[in-house]
């Protein structure tokens, strides 16, 4: 007996065996030419599908959900975080919304270690100036960067991908300090040999590196705020592949502008794809755009885990991955 093949509406390129799987299993409509969605593509989009698959750059809102046709069941984010949909309004219609935990986390945990590295090394710095024709020989006190050896990392959020991180930074010498809503178990803690800081304040205070890596949620906005980035030390380097909403990034610019911070090494800003004119003219910002789970493997176990949560929804079964509002 022929199964019958949902709707699915999947709102921009996935990689080939992602697409190729999803035209097998689904009645699947693609991007082929990858041009985002705004509003009004979207609302026309929810109006058909059974299934949305979407990702960051989708803003799936309140009124977005609300314009649904009652055929629409289930939002299948391409991605981990899921601070672009209102999840609250979805749910309050009945519509499930998963995400793709687990897959990407040792991609962004390399990434955001890189970012360190590049950062307190000046690596980019040292490869742009050589790029230009600016390499005259080596000399004793140029591209003086900072030893990462016995310094002293702090986390902010100590999940799957903070505590990724913490294993790789541990392995180049860094103490391991972090904050978190509660502290993680004692076995994992005894695991990273970390330091738990109930006060952000004084972790941010006293730490030479800080990396962040929570999730955004209405809690988190702003949760390094003009007031907090004060606190940080002169030679500290701040780090997010994050989301850009946790760090106020006007005060940041400012900061690094002036000379109050080493340095920074984001892949995340606060309006996206806008970044702050100041720091596209600092040497000392690195910066990346929002790449740290592209990999080829990560994005394709991301397709994967979209369709495992379309399939069981379809099977009419709870999908693993479901997301509820305040669950971060
Ligand atoms: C994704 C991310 O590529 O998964 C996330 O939360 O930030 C990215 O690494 C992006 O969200 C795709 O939707």
């Amino acid at each position: 007996m022929a199964v019958r093949k949902p709707k699915v509406i999947v709102t921009r390129k996935l990689p080939d065996p992602v697409e190729t799987r999803m035209r097998e299993l689904f009645d699947a409509e693609l991007n082929l030419d990858d041009t985002p969605m705004g509003p009004p593509e979207l609302t026309a989009a929810v109006q058909r599908a059974e299934v949305l698959a979407c990702t960051i750059t989708d803003r799936v809102t309140a009124d977005i959900i609300n314009a649904a046709g009652p055929q629409l069941k289930l939002i299948a984010n391409f991605g981990v975080g899921f601070d672009h949909i209102d999840v609250a309004a979805a749910n309050a219609r009945g519509i499930t919304v998963t995400n793709t935990p687990g897959v990407l986390t040792e991609d962004t945990a390399d990434l955001t270690m890189g970012l360190i590295m590049a950062a307190s090394r000046r690596m980019i710095e040292g490869s742009t100036v050589t790029h230009a024709g600016g390499f005259h020989g080596w000399t004793p006190t140029w591209m003086l960067g900072r030893r990462l050896s016995g310094k002293r990392l702090g986390i902010v959020g100590m999940g799957r991908i903070g505590q990724a991180l913490a294993k790789r930074a541990a392995a180049f010498g860094l103490s391991i300090h972090y904050h978190n809503r509660k502290p993680v178990s004692p076995r994992i803690a005894e695991d990273l040999q970390a330091t738990y800081w109930e006060s952000l304040d004084q972790m941010l205070a006293r730490m030479d590196i800080v990396s962040v890596n929570c999730p955004h949620t209405p809690g988190t906005y702003h949760l390094l705020s003009a007031r907090r980035l004060k606190l940080l030390q002169p030679h500290a380097i701040l780090v997010n592949t994050a989301r850009g909403e946790i760090i106020d990034e006007a005060a940041l610019s400012g900061m690094l502008e002036r000379g109050e911070l080493a340095a920074v090494g984001l892949d995340v800003y606060e309006h996206e794809p806008v970044i702050n004119p100041k720091l596209l003219k600092l040497p000392n910002a690195v910066l990346l755009p929002h790449m740290s789970s592209a990999t080829i493997e990560s994005r394709i176990d991301m397709g994967e885990k979209v369709i495992i949560n379309i399939r069981t929804w379809m099977d009419g079964h709870k999908p693993p991955d479901r997301v509820i509002p305040g669950m971060l």
